[in-house]
């Protein structure tokens, strides 16, 4: 399977996914004029023109991150709880950094006026109280055992001290926490970010 990216990227978390997952994937990335590392134009493989996207090795694509989580764990059995509740607070958690915390960060990406800034610091803030609450004391967001929703939150946390916001503890140190893991000290040498 090959994976297209950008170092630091939101794919980072499907990087993570593949790794923990132990599925077998190569890297691809994309310059500014939208070439793949393998010299392909990468709109006539996504026309959407973002990554997260997925190649398998028949040519098939899929597109948008919850989906290429999802697509990781159905293929590995992994990353996603048996508990039936659990399973969809995994797909749950995943709906709510996809649809409420990803696009508010935006204006940082973009680097819009200081006032829009600090009202996505503001949004930013509500969303990771929720995130919080719902961690509590647990090792990840959804139970003790790592699931594609953290992988995303790894992204969403990694994010956050860069674009001035602060993190609440709970959240701080699972952030730290997955930095020591394995999978994720790998996926970040792969995209030269060590
Ligand atoms: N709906 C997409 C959004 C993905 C997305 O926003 N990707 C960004 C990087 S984090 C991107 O490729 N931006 C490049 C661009 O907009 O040209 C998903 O959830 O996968």
């Amino acid at each position: 399977m090959n994976l297209f990216y950008y170092p630091a990227a939101c794919s980072l978390a499907d990087h993570i996914a593949l790794i923990e997952a132990g599925l077998p994937y190569k890297l691809l990335s994309i310059n500014r004029e939208k070439r793949t590392e393998d010299g392909r134009d990468f709109l006539s493989i996504n026309p959407k023109g973002y990554i997260p996207t997925l190649e398998m090795n028949d040519g098939t694509i899929l597109t948008e991150n919850q989906i290429i989580l999802a697509y990781i764990a159905e293929q590995s059995g992994k990353l996603v709880p048996d508990d039936s509740i659990l399973r969809w607070r995994t797909f749950e958690a995943l709906a709510f950094m996809s649809s409420e915390i990803h696009g508010s960060y935006n204006p940082f990406f973009r680097d819009f006026p200081e006032p829009e800034k600090e009202r996505a610091r503001e949004k930013l803030k509500k969303t990771f109280a929720i995130l919080a609450d719902q961690m509590g004391d647990k090792a990840f967001l959804v139970s003790n055992e790592m699931t594609i929703a953290d992988c995303y939150l790894f992204w969403v946390l990694m994010a956050a001290p860069r674009s001035g916001i602060e993190l609440p503890k709970n959240l701080r140190n699972c952030l730290d926490r997955m930095k020591a893991m394995p999978s994720v000290i790998q996926a970040l040498a792969e995209e030269g970010l060590s």
